[in-house]
């Protein structure tokens, strides 16, 4: 396993050097957060990003993401030169040294939650979802919403264009957009990592494809290269009951190369939210998942996913340091131990 730790940027309130401060973290994962989907990275952009990386002391290997237009999900006519413009950032990257890119390929939407603050017995908050509380129709942009890159369009035209795929069509798209990409990503020496939906499961009825192992299992199998590989983010596929990610990770270890590593507890139905890494506290047992992919002699990127609001920290939703790096410990430890294993 090597560890990895999210960074926003110089506009994250967390300095990169604090990250270069926590025992065992090694590789930075960032992004250029304000290039809207379908613009090519720009290669000075990218070298500031590394050099501001590498000058505390870490490695540049991970983006996370460079953003899938909606267009592509869409199946629209200017997918080709999409692809083009994805196909040149990937090239980039690999030039550059990043070995894995992360995206996901949820319509509309990147995570989604009704509560960023739900506070916990414990005082402190942690983000929830609780599909009761979901309004019938919500616009991220408006909402201010965190994970969002930026508008492409507005948000009725592509309601309206989403409304009547199903999810044959956007498994479909999704595989057009692989085969249009995975050769470079090969010849780039980087690994492409679909991160799941997050919930796994459609909402506003809109389609989703990367919700459980047969939906993962279908994309891996349908472009069988290496560089076609996962985020096995434990979070999003353990907030379904009915996903066992343990197994999850047990079969496609091969084609992980990067895992987020969180836990939630399931409140109800569609209904849950998250809580310190450690197995006690919840529903998913990252010391399970870290155990399988150990067992098979993993090497990827883990990094502590969303951590709760402590100790008074103000910052970004999920993406604050002080349960982050709690996280980031908590992995070591399991890691270390399982090495020391006869
Ligand atoms: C949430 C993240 C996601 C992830 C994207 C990948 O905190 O795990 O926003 O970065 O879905 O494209």
């Amino acid at each position: 396993m090597q560890l990895a730790f999210r960074w926003y940027g110089e506009t994250d309130p967390v300095p990169v050097r604090h990250i270069a401060q926590i025992p065992g973290v090694r590789t930075v994962v960032a992004s250029l957060y304000d290039v809207p989907p379908g613009v090519a990275w720009d290669r000075e952009q990218v070298l500031a990003v590394k050099a501001a990386i590498e000058e505390v002391g870490l490695t540049f290997d991970i983006v996370e993401s460079v953003p899938v237009h909606e267009d592509i999900k869409l199946g629209r006519d200017t997918r080709d030169d999409l692809f083009a413009t994805y196909c040149r950032d990937l090239t980039l990257l690999g030039e550059v040294g990043v070995s894995v890119v992360a995206y996901n390929f949820i319509p509309l939407y990147d995570w989604l939650r009704t509560d960023l603050a739900l506070e916990l017995p414990d005082g402190s908050t942690a983000l929830a979802y609780d599909e009761s509380e979901l309004p019938p129709e919500i616009d991220p942009w408006a909402e201010g919403w965190p994970a969002y890159p930026p508008r492409v369009e507005p948000i009725d035209d592509l309601r309206r264009a989403y409304r009547d795929m199903d999810k044959a069509t956007l498994r479909e798209h999704l595989v057009t957009f692989l085969e249009a990409i995975v050769p470079t990503a090969e010849a780039a020496g980087v690994r492409l990592a679909i991160h799941p939906d997050d919930p796994p499961w459609s909402v506003f009825g809109i389609p989703r494809v990367a919700t459980d192992r047969d939906d993962l299992s279908f994309l891996l199998d349908a472009v069988p290269s290496p560089a076609n590989g996962l985020t096995l983010c434990v979070g999003s596929l353990g907030a379904s009951p009915t996903n066992d990610v343990v197994a999850m990770a047990a079969e496609f270890h091969d084609r992980t190369h990067f895992v987020h590593a969180r836990n939630v507890a399931h409140v109800g139905p569609r209904h849950f939210h998250e809580v310190a890494h450690p197995p006690e506290y919840g529903d998913v047992d990252l010391v399970a998942v870290l155990g399988a992919l150990h067992e098979r002699g993993w090497s990827g990127f883990v990094r502590p996913d969303h951590g709760r609001m402590i100790w008074g920290e103000q910052g970004k939703p999920g993406y604050g340091l002080y349960d982050r790096a709690l996280g980031a410990s908590f992995l070591n430890g399991v890691w270390h131990g399982l090495d020391a294993r006869p």
